[in-house]
């Protein structure tokens, strides 16, 4: 078992904070190696001693010391980044279908996962709530050719690039200070070089205080399709093309940033960070979503002002990982997933664990490991 080590530490100051630090936490946890594709998200309840791991075709729970608590297994889709509701108690993440061009946010009963093998159809563990906008984006016919490619990069379609949804988080609303935490989703981008129209993160606000009347089980063989027509709020982030948009989206109460860790973008002319930071208490400014087909306004958010820096684009960044999983702990600690494909005495598996990690601000890199 790894070293445990005291939160926070002097000369770290103590904000006002909507998920505290444990006493003492985990330098390191593992999430155990399964028959699944890699690591997508890690979230951490500090409070009940839980964490709650994305690996794509299943969701995970283990003790903060790696003993596995049980599965929630059988997921046909993506299971992307996940993100602990602290008012609920529940785990969100999102969760697409590209063929039925169906997408959601699963949302997980994770107190009741007290077993291996525990289906995500039949034991009444998962819900989800169906989006829309996601629909209407992943399925734009941009080219107007009266086709839409389906799921493929190499297409004009898809409006901003978007290849569904990955990145998940709640937080305040961009701008806000309090007030009513939002659900917020980022958008899957795919990469692609030969256009203009795909060089921002776009992220969409939901208010869930009505997503109980949205809420029904998954029967992934029929796709449903209950789930707000709208969001409450769109946003965009000029990063430049990213390689499939915000893996990992994390609001973060000791830096009031928004955390927004990418696989890095392929467009010469952009500097292609591995990551990003939106200043959550800047006001979103409404001007245009530059490169569109049509000349279209947004709401625009700002990179903090911070890191590293590229004159010709004017985008702030930073490099670090974090793609595979990132958990904000408050008090400027975090758990940062890493994973790898191992082979299990023949058995093709993916192995996830997570590493606690603390703010310097330093670029370009603005995370050191604690030992
Ligand atoms: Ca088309
Ligand atoms: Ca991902
Ligand atoms: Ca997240």
């Amino acid at each position: 078992m790894a070293a445990a080590v005291f939160l926070p530490a002097p000369g770290v100051a103590a904000t006002a904070d909507p998920k505290p630090a444990a006493p003492s936490l985990p330098t390191h946890i593992r999430g155990g190696a399964w028959p699944t594709s890699h690591v997508q998200g890690v979230t951490v309840d500090t409070r009940k001693g839980f964490a709650y791991w994305s690996f794509t075709q299943m969701l995970v729970k283990t003790d903060l010391q790696g003993n596995v608590v049980g599965t929630v297994e059988g997921l046909t889709g993506h299971l992307g980044d996940i993100d602990l509701n602290g008012q609920d108690g529940r785990v969100y993440g999102s969760l697409e279908y590209k063929a039925e061009e169906a997408f959601y946010i699963a949302v997980f009963d994770v107190d009741r996962i007290d077993r291996v093998g525990m289906d995500a159809e039949t034991d009444g563990i998962m819900t989800a709530v169906h989006l829309d906008e996601v629909v209407e984006d992943f399925t734009a016919d941009m080219d107007g050719d009266g086709v839409f490619d389906g799921d493929t990069a190499d297409t004009a379609d898809h409006r901003y690039g978007c290849s569904g949804i990955d990145g998940v988080s709640f937080g305040p609303g961009f701008g806000e200070h309090g007030g009513r935490q939002k659900l917020m989703v980022a958008y899957g981008i795919y990469s692609n070089t030969s256009r203009t129209d795909n060089d921002h993160q776009v992220v969409l606000e939901y208010d869930i205080g009505d997503w109980q009347e949205y809420e029904r089980p998954l029967t992934q063989s029929a796709p449903h399709r209950s789930g707000p027509e709208r969001p409450d709020g769109k946003y965009f982030a000029y990063t430049g093309n990213t390689t499939y948009g915000v893996q990992n989206l994390q609001y973060d109460p000791y830096t009031k940033n928004w955390i927004m860790a990418v696989y890095r973008g392929k467009k010469e002319g952009f500097p292609n960070y591995s990551f990003f930071t939106v200043d959550a208490t800047a006001e979103p400014e409404r001007g245009e979503v530059v490169g569109q087909p049509e000349p279209e306004a947004g709401k625009l958010l700002t990179l903090r002002p911070d890191g590293l820096h590229d004159p010709a684009t004017g985008i702030r960044g930073w490099e670090f990982h974090g793609n595979h999983g990132f958990e904000a702990l408050g008090r400027g600690y975090y758990y940062v997933a890493e994973g790898r494909p191992v082979d299990d005495g023949g058995v093709p598996k993916s192995e996830g664990e997570a590493y606690l990690y603390r703010w310097t601000g330093k670029a370009p890199t603005p995370f050191e490991r604690v030992r």
